[in-house]
């Protein structure tokens, strides 16, 4: 059985440069693309959500999203759009997503989709997204809207339809009283001439759109385009995700406390070890290099990493390399607490069953 998750972030631009200038508090945000040379050319990226209150949004002309906040007399921050550093945020956004997953599909700056059908149940995947959630706001300081459900299609359509910083879940029981209600135009992939000759048709709800004959359809809307139709309607969607290949896999976690004592960090090691490998098993990967990751009480991140003499499925030797990780890590810093420690592993290769072919 499939289990699709799908995630975007809430107001992306914007969110990024919140979390970069706190002094924004209390202003709405609205960012920028200047075309020309003026303060006023140009068209929205995006607004957040206090903005788009005022009835400001994507691809309106800056002048005009000037024009609102001015008449409502609402303090808005109107900011040029800066994507190297959004870029950057996702590229975190995104390696955290990597932990939480076996098969990950970036889908654009601000989105993905997991594939976590090993999870084994839509109980155990939306903890999953729970965790993920929070962990993404902890560290990035952005939040991200979910959805989960038997493919992509809905996957999409749920993570849509509580922002921001949801989580939709359908269960395959559920896809058809999930779609039924939504205006056709929600179906992804509809545009605005789609829904309005499917309105002109008396189909407003996707309900109907799933009722109509194919064959109408296909009359309507050509063979590919109204078989396609039909087929979303009724939920079907693909569960393939367009991969990226592995390099390393890790987990991360905040400590309860603040601490250097061994004795309260090797429990919460063991567990991220026990996760990573995991992970490994279900792929039949083999490591070869150990990383941890410490974050002190002054949230100054840094690594340490040793290389093994071979490749290794061992969790014993996780454990032990990234205890004698971390204790070098504390006896080299005698002042420092850890607020957050990671366990990550590298240098993956095709793991046992390749070495047995091998000997077979
Ligand atoms: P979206 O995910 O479509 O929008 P969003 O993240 O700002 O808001 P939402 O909470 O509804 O998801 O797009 C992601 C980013 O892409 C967005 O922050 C800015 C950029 N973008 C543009 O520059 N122009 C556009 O027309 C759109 C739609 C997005
Ligand atoms: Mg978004």
């Amino acid at each position: 059985m499939a289990i699709i998750a799908h995630l975007d972030l809430d107001a992306f631009f914007a969110s990024c440069e919140r979390v970069r200038y706190p002094d924004l508090a209390g202003k709405a945000i609205v960012i920028c693309i200047f075309s020309g040379r003026g303060e006023e050319t140009g068209a929205v990226s995006t607004a957040d959500y206090a903005a788009r209150e005022l009835g400001i949004g994507a691809g309106m002309p800056i002048r005009q999203a000037k024009h609102i906040a001015e008449s409502a007399d609402a303090d808005v921050a109107f900011l040029p759009a800066d994507k190297e550093y959004y870029a950057m945020v996702s590229e975190r956004v995104m390696s955290i997503i990597e932990e939480y997953a076996d098969d990950i599909e970036v889908a654009s700056i601000d989105e993905a989709y997991l594939d976590l059908s090993s999870s084994g149940s839509y109980a155990d995947a939306v903890q999953e997204m729970r965790r993920l959630k929070q962990e993404i706001k902890a560290d990035t300081g952005v939040t991200a809207s979910t959805g989960i459900g038997p493919n992509k299609l809905v996957a999409k359509m749920a993570s849509d339809q509580d922002k921001p910083d949801g989580l939709t879940v359908v269960t395959p029981e559920n896809v058809q009283d999930f779609l039924a209600n939504l205006p056709v135009r929600e179906l992804y992939g509809v545009g605005p001439k789609t829904a309005q000759r499917l309105e002109s048709m008396n189909v407003t709800v996707i309900g109907d759109l799933a009722e109509t004959a194919v064959q109408r359809l296909i009359e309507m809307f050509g063979e590919a385009k109204g078989v396609s139709l039909h087929r979303k309607a009724n939920g079907e969607g693909s569960t393939e995700l367009e991969q990226r290949e592995k390099k390393q896999l890790s987990r991360i976690t905040t400590l309860q406390e603040d601490t250097r004592s061994m004795s309260d960090i090797r429990p919460v090691i063991r567990e991220l070890a026990r996760d990573v490998h995991r992970r490994l098993r279900q792929r039949d990967i083999q490591y070869s290099t150990v990383t941890v990751i410490v974050i002190s009480s002054e949230r100054k991140t840094r690594t340490r990493s040793r290389t093994l003499p071979a490749a290794t499925c061992s969790l014993e030797t996780m454990y032990s390399t990234s205890e004698i990780l971390i204790d070098e890590f504390l006896s080299g810093h005698p002042e420092e607490r850890l607020r957050r420690v990671g366990v990550r592993v590298g240098n993956l290769s095709n793991g046992m069953q390749e070495t047995l072919d091998a000997f077979g």
